[in-house]
């Protein structure tokens, strides 16, 4: 959280936070194209040629009201690929939310939990207290063939009970309803704090 009291405006973090190749970018670029271009900023990518996040990508956009001071949500993407471990934890510098994308592929179960554990590894060494702070689950990928049963994902991978989605982001399902919940509890926890 940062305020700026000059300027009546409360900046607000969220990072899409997931393995490699599990619709991180995606989620942003669907939620950048259905998001009033006057309520929201550009979208920066930064990938590969093969289109792999290489550091963040990144959006903000403004919504509601916070005791008179308008919030604006940054979101960044964390690039997922193994190799990219010191960056993710940078990204996660100042976070006040995040939204985990697993991937329910049958063969992702090990990098869905690597990631995990390294968030909240992560998370911790950022003095936040996993259990209280606002994680969503978005169970991604629901469309691919041999997806995994949301049940044994659930049981797997949401440990903190945190409120999950299925997702098939390509197609916008689950992108709204997972960024509109982070919102809520983002803006819950930060009312408490300001
Ligand atoms: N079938 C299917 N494909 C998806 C879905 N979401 C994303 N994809 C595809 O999966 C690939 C990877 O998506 P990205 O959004 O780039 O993944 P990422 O998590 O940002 O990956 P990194 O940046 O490497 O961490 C792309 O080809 C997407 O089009 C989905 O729900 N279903
Ligand atoms: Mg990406």
């Amino acid at each position: 959280v940062f305020i700026n009291y000059g300027l009546n405006q409360i900046d607000l973090k969220i990072v899409y936070y997931g393995p490699g190749y599990s619709g991180k970018t995606t989620n942003l670029e669907w939620a950048h194209s259905h998001i009033d271009p006057e309520l929201r900023s550009d979208i920066l990518n930064l990938k590969t040629k093969e289109d792999r996040t290489i550091f963040f990508d990144f959006m903000q956009f403004e919504v509601g009201k916070i005791k008179g001071l308008t919030p604006k949500f940054n979101l960044y993407t964390v690039p997922g690929q193994d190799i990219y471990t010191v960056s993710r934890k940078i990204i996660l510098n100042g976070v006040d939310g995040v939204i985990y994308v697993a991937d329910s592929g049958e063969d992702r179960m090990r990098d869905n939990l690597f990631t995990l554990i390294d968030l909240v590894k992560n998370l911790r060494e950022n003095k936040h207290k996993v259990e209280e702070f606002p994680i969503i689950m978005q169970y991604n990928k629901r469309d691919v063939e041999g997806a995994l049963p949301v049940e044994y994902l659930r049981k797997t991978l949401n440990r903190f009970n945190a409120p999950d989605f299925e997702g098939v982001a390509i197609q916008g399902v689950g992108v709204f309803e997972s960024l509109r919940t982070a919102i809520d509890l983002v803006v819950r926890r930060v009312r408490k704090m300001v």
